[in-house]
């Protein structure tokens, strides 16, 4: 499905029931006698097409694939086949050469399908954060006090603790027509340490996002819209690793991980920032501290990148800390342990 605009008729499959399931705690869709559909009650924590994108700081792509695409065009001044051959000529998006080379430098398929899943594949298999065990038995217990603390103030309400994927089983669609895709198994194929399968079969991630769009208010926003998302709007971001990327926010605004905070409150989460004000400085600071142990263990895959070559994020970090969007507004790239980008980026 693409995207409608509020209040047209949507094709009646997209009312199935399975629809709504998948949306729990997203609000509701409201289907009306005269066949068009009232989206007001998402709050616009998803877009009307009900897909969610958990890409992006404003939540804007859907697969790893469309976002890593938009990062060598964007990073790196690549245009990938694939997007050239979809979108050409879009001149905002490509630029205003002749197609196949809109951007004019004599190079066509600059990345190609299959490169594109190649990076797409690599990112889906780096190890995923832990909790790291703090030093002392004395500090686990305020760790484990502070998490205690994070579901007590509200903060679980948006940074919900685990995300379960029905099947480990991923397949990375190609783009190219006659494309059958990667097909591998994350519970297998991905770089330790990697969530542990449930009896069931289905995988369990301790990410701490919702993967939908909050209000943050008039003090932590973007000066204007990004395309239909709001100024003020941002994706919960998942808090798995956070020890490791500061400066925190969209733009990188908090140094520490209470400024981040504290930089809360001015829309959806107001009570959950309220509660955590109330706390006592020594709880507060249980609070952080948990945070601080949500980071990664050291291992053969955080320099992996290097070893085969794909070492353009790290030698490049300060100058890649900075994304300049389409519109002019400067979102902060999430870049895991060593300075590469980690599979939730920004
Ligand atoms: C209403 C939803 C909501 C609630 C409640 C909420 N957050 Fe957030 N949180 C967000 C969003 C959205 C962002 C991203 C804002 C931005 O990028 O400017 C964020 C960002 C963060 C970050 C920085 C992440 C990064 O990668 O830079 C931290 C840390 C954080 N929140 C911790 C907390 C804590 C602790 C609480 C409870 C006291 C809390 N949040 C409550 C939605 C929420
Ligand atoms: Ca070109």
């Amino acid at each position: 499905m693409t995207w409608q605009p509020e209040g047209t008729a949507l094709p009646r499959s997209a009312l199935r029931r399975g629809w709504i399931r998948l949306l729990p705690r997203r609000g509701s869709v409201v289907a009306k006698p005269d066949q068009t559909v009232d989206f007001t009650l998402l709050n616009k924590g998803i877009d009307s097409d009900l897909i969610v994108k958990p890409f992006g700081w404003k939540g804007r792509e859907a697969t790893i694939r469309r976002f890593i695409e938009g990062g060598f065009r964007v990073h790196f001044g690549m245009q990938t086949g694939p997007q050239v051959a979809k979108q050409c000529p879009n001149v905002n998006l490509l630029g205003t050469g002749a197609c196949p080379d809109p951007d004019g430098d004599g190079v066509v398929d600059e990345i190609s399908d299959g490169q594109l899943s190649a990076e797409s594949v690599y990112m889906s298999l780096l190890e995923t954060p832990v909790r790291v065990p703090a030093p002392t038995a004395a500090a686990q217990l305020r760790v484990n006090q502070g998490a205690a603390l994070f579901n007590q103030v509200g903060c679980q309400g948006c940074h919900t603790q685990n995300l379960t994927l029905n099947s480990p089983i991923h397949t990375e669609p190609g783009d190219d027509a006659g494309s059958t895709g990667i097909t591998y198994n994350l519970a297998t194929a991905m770089h330790d340490p990697k969530p542990a399968l449930n009896a069931n079969g289905s995988m369990t991630v301790e990410i701490c996002s919702d993967f939908k769009r909050h209000d943050m208010g008039t003090v932590d926003t973007d000066s204007k819209n990004f395309n239909q998302i709001g100024a003020s709007f941002f994706i919960t971001p998942p808090l798995w690793g956070i020890r490791d990327t500061a400066p925190y926010l969209h733009d990188g605004r908090a140094v520490t991980l209470l400024d981040s905070i504290l930089l809360h409150g001015g829309g959806d989460d107001t009570n959950s920032i309220n509660a955590f004000k109330a706390l006592s400085a020594d709880d507060q600071s249980k609070i952080v501290e948990f945070l601080s142990s949500l980071g990664r263990l050291g291992g053969p895959a955080s320099c992996a990148g290097e070893r085969v070559g794909l070492s353009t994020a790290r030698s490049s970090r300060r100058a890649d800390s900075i994304d300049v969007g389409p519109r002019g507004q400067h979102h902060r790239m999430r870049a895991g342990r060593g300075g590469r980008s980690s599979i939730a980026l920004s």
